[in-house]
């Protein structure tokens, strides 16, 4: 059980700061710090933390600190900043890798800080000093779950902390710089919003999402093809028509196929088609698509713009700046991008009409909108990065209409019940992971090994948050240097904890090891995860279906 110690608010005002450690509701003539409990419907209870004004003050830090008594049998999960970021179960004395230890050189060509939250958080570097995002909890081997869940993000993204050799557990605000005045924001800050439940894993969960008051999500379970892992940026239409026949001649059902990066002239440029790539252009593509009978899916990173587009060239305005008036980079990918500002009423005209041309003229109906992380990240004063994000995600569902959104590279909790799909783990590499160069690269870093414990770690999103994406599955022969034994390991646990289910390979080059891979997969799907414990190496995941238990065991 987290045990309540105190909370720790510091702000400035007139030019001073000032810092409360109080464990009850604190006031003066300036401020009002309260610290409510209560009990919700539908079980587990809630701690709010919020600050009433009636002057301007700039928030410092505002952070819940618990007491809890980690044995050597807890396991611990501390979610991770956005869709692609490791997030795994970890034992007490567990760690977690910033990038402090790469090369500055590095760290800087690659903008490896921009992915994640390394600019934004202190990492730990004592064992057993780990951090999350938004929800986690520590669960005892024999599977009760002591839970702890924001219940609200949109104010700021909540950062939970473990000390366990200390028995300390804390929930920080991203709320550091924050300006509070009864003008902008109103009388006050709603803070931390913090629920709390114990028991089974389906009790916690359920319980979390009702006080939320997210409803399951109305999207379905899909099958189909995304370009990616296959073709990268080289795709064309030749070739999609190759994949997609290669599709249809193998007589297996899949519900989506979706076009991957690389049919845009620049990143940010999405109307501007490549043509030698595509010549007849996007509305082909989809027709032939949804002749065969499928959803046509597309993919853009509609938050940012890579530095040779014109967008980036023509309108530098649109740009999200930091305090020194420079761009601000959202990473290396491509020719090195960034990030859009969704405040800017332009941008959110040009993107209004690129969706618009996507889902109402070229017919695509699934969207897949990736790197959205990139929006948020510098907070402003009058906006958490939180919030940036909310406002964000909630642009983009306006935007889609009915169009399927399948979000990617984003901010965990952001995502919840504004999306239909969600990638819950990293990008699918096309060897393992065990190559010691990897310790090189950030925690958002493409790997079979890292997406797949993802998969696992973050299965009871799915059905609650959105359905879970947990990246492809490849079972092809060439072009990749995974073993038959990673490739099915990588298959099964996409069956049995995602809600996605895609490949990038062409059909019709499968023979009989992947169809019966396949069969596999079809066995497995639809499957209810009762547990999963990891030990070293060997992953073990209890599933029932149709009234069957399965244990089922991998090396990861
Ligand atoms: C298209 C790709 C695919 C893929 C997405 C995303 O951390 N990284 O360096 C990193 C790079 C690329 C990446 C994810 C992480 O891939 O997940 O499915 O759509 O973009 O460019």
């Amino acid at each position: 059980m987290f045990r309540f110690k105190n909370v720790k608010f510091a702000y400035r005002a007139g030019g001073k700061g000032y810092t409360v450690t109080t464990s009850e509701s604190v006031g003066n003539a300036r401020l009002d710090l309260d610290i409510v409990t209560r009990s919700v419907y539908g079980g587990g209870s809630v701690l709010d933390i919020s600050v009433r004004t009636n002057s301007p003050i700039e928030i410092v830090k505002l952070c819940a600190e618990f007491e809890y008594d980690y044995t050597e049998d807890s396991r611990i999960f501390l979610n991770g900043y956005q869709s692609w970021t490791d997030s795994a179960e970890k034992k007490p004395d567990g760690k977690m890798r910033g990038i402090d230890n790469i090369p500055v050189p590095l760290t800087e060509r690659y903008a490896f800080s921009q992915y994640g939250d390394y600019n934004f958080v202190k990492y730990g570097r004592r064992k057993g000093r780990m951090h999350g995002f938004s929800y986690g909890y520590v669960r005892d081997i024999s599977g009760s779950y002591d839970f702890i869940g924001s219940l609200n993000e949109r104010d700021g993204f909540t950062i939970l902390r473990t000390d366990t050799k200390n028995g300390i557990f804390t929930a920080d605000k991203d709320c550091s710089g924050l300006k509070i005045n009864s003008e902008s924001s109103g009388l006050g800050y709603s803070g931390l919003s913090l629920y709390f439940e114990s028991g089974s894993e389906d009790k916690v969960f359920d319980g979390y999402f009702l006080a939320m008051n997210i409803e399951p999500p109305a999207a379905k379970p899909i099958s189909g093809y995304t370009s990616w892992y296959r073709h990268y940026q080289n795709i064309s239409a030749e070739k999609i028509r190759e994949d997609l026949e290669g599709l249809i001649s193998s007589g297996q059902n899949a519900d989506v196929f979706q076009i991957d990066d690389g049919y845009q002239t620049a990143v940010g440029d999405w109307l501007s088609t490549d043509a030698v790539k595509f010549p007849e252009g996007m509305k082909t593509t989809a027709d032939s698509i949804k002749e065969a009978g499928m959803i046509p899916g597309i993919w853009l990173a509609p938050f940012v713009c890579e530095e040779k587009s014109a967008v980036c060239k023509e309108h530098p305005d649109w740009i999200v700046r930091d305090k020194k008036g420079e761009k601000v980079r959202g990473g290396s990918n491509w020719s090195g991008f960034y990030a859009l500002d969704i405040y800017n009423e332009e941008v959110r005209e040009y993107l209004r009409q690129v969706f618009d041309v996507i889902v109402n003229v070229w017919g695509y109906k699934l969207l897949k909108l990736d790197f959205l992380y990139a929006a948020c990240i510098v907070p402003r004063e009058d906006k958490t990065r939180g919030r940036i994000m909310a406002d964000g995600m909630g642009l983009l569902r306006e935007l889609s209409g009915d169009a399927l959104i399948l979000g990617c590279g984003v901010p965990t909790a952001s995502a919840f019940g504004t999306v239909d799909y969600c990638r819950i783990g990293t990008d699918v590499s096309l060897d393992w992971d065990d190559k010691a160069y990897m310790q090189l690269m950030h925690r958002e870093r493409p790997s079979t090994k890292n997406s797949i414990l993802n998969s696992v770690f973050r299965r009871q999103l799915s059905g609650r948050a959105f359905i879970n994406d947990p990246d492809v599955f490849l079972l092809r022969d060439s072009n990749t240097s995974m073993t038959a034994e990673q490739k099915r390991t990588l298959a099964a646990v996409n069956a049995l904890c995602g809600g996605v289910l895609f490949t990038s390979d062409n059909f019709a080059e499968y023979g009989q090891w992947q169809k019966d891979m396949l069969s596999l997969i079809s066995r497995l799907r639809g499957s209810k995860v009762l547990c999963a414990d990891i030990d070293g190496r060997e992953l073990v995941i209890t599933a029932e279906k149709d009234g069957i238990t399965g244990i089922y065991r991998f090396t990861v």
